[in-house]
C-alpha cells in the first residue's frame, strides 16, 4: 500500500503556516475568552478560527481524510489518514501576549503518526518530521533548515527539564509536589506553556527533557514524532484520548533516571 507521507508534509506545512500567520497578524486587541475544563482553561475566538482555517485547507486538498481537532472534535473520513490538530497550543501565553505558543498538526496513516509539523510564528520557527526521516528546524525568516538532535547529557543533576501543569487545582497540587521532589535533583526547571513546543525544544537540545501528565493527543502527536525523530526517548505521546498518563520526552542519557524520579513521585497516575 503506497505511503502518502510524501504528500502529507507539504499540506501540513501549508496549513500550519497559514494558521500561524493568521494568529500572529490578525490577533485583535481584545480577545473573546471562554473557559473549558476549569476557570483557567481558556479558549478564544482565535483558537476556533485557526482550527477552521486548518480544516478548510486540509479538506480542500484531501476531502476524504478525517480531522480530530482540539476545538471542533473528531470528524469521519473514508481514507487511511487522520489529522490531529491543536490550532493554538499555549493559549494562555497567546492571551497574555507571550511568544511561546504554537500550531501543531500531525498526520496519522493507518493509526501511526507519520508526519508532524509544529509552527512557532512568534519565534519565526517551524519544526517538522516525517517518520523515519529525521527532524528539521526551519527558520521562517531565512527559510534555512537544519537537522535537529537531542542533547548528549548523561547526568540528571546537570539537566534542564521542562514541564507543565493541568488546569484542575487538585491535579496542580500533585504536580507541584512532583516538581518539589525533582527540583533539587536537576540543573533547573522550565515551565514554558506549550507542550508541542516543549517537545520540539527537547528535539532541538534546548531543554534536556520534558514531562507532563494529563495532556491530549492534539498537544503531543506532532511534537512526539519530532522528538522521536531527533533521537529522544518518548514515553506516552500516543494518540489515545487524554488520561492522566505521563508524556515524557528525554535525551537518552537521562531518560531512565528522570522517568524513575517522576514516576516514583507519582506523576502520570502511576
Ligand atoms: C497547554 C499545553 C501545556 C499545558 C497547559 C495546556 P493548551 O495546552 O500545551 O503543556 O501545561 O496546561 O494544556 O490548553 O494551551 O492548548
Amino acid at each position: 500500500m503506497p505511503d502518502p507521507s510524501g504528500d502529507l508534509l507539504p499540506l501540513a506545512r501549508l496549513a500550519a503556516d497559514a494558521a500561524a500567520e493568521f494568529l500572529l497578524t490578525q490577533r485583535p486587541v481584545s480577545l473573546t475568552v471562554a473557559t473549558k475544563s476549569s476557570p483557567t482553561d481558556v479558549v478564544t475566538q482565535m483558537d476556533r478560527a485557526a482550527e477552521s482555517l486548518i480544516r478548510q485547507i486540509i479538506s480542500e486538498q484531501r476531502p476524504d481524510d478525517s480531522i480530530w481537532g482540539e476545538e471542533a472534535g473528531e470528524g469521519t473520513g473514508a481514507s487511511e489518514v487522520r489529522w490531529i490538530v491543536d490550532p493554538l497550543d499555549g493559549t494562555v501565553n497567546y492571551l497574555y501576549g507571550l511568544p511561546l505558543w504554537s500550531v501543531s498538526i500531525a498526520a496519522e496513516v493507518r493509526g501511526a503518526v507519520a508526519v508532524g509539523v509544529v509552527s512557532a510564528p512568534a519565534l519565526s520557527l517551524r519544526y517538522e518530521a516525517v517518520r523515519g526521516h529525521g527532524a528539521t528546524c526551519v527558520d521562517r525568516t531565512t527559510m534555512i533548515s537544519r537537522p535537529m538532535r537531542v542533547s548528549s547529557i548523561a547526568d540528571l543533576s546537570q539537566a534542564l527539564i521542562a514541564t507543565g501543569f493541568g488546569y484542575r487545582s487538585e491535579q496542580r497540587e500533585q504536580q507541584a509536589r512532583i516538581v518539589a521532589t525533582l527540583l533539587p535533583q536537576v540543573r533547573d526547571i522550565r515551565r514554558l506553556g506549550s507542550a508541542a513546543l516543549d517537545l520540539c525544544l527537547v528535539a532541538d537540545g534546548r531543554v534536556d527533557a520534558y514531562y507532563e501528565s494529563g495532556l491530549h493527543a492534539w498537544d503531543v502527536a506532532a511534537g512526539a514524532l519530532i522528538a522521536t525523530e531527533a533521537g529522544a526517548i518518548v514515553r506516552g505521546g500516543t494518540t489515545d484520548p487524554a488520561t492522566d498518563a505521563l508524556t515524557l520526552a528525554s535525551a537518552p542519557g537521562i531518560a531512565a533516571s528522570l522517568s524513575a524520579v517522576v514516576v516514583a513521585a507519582g506523576e502520570g497516575g502511576a
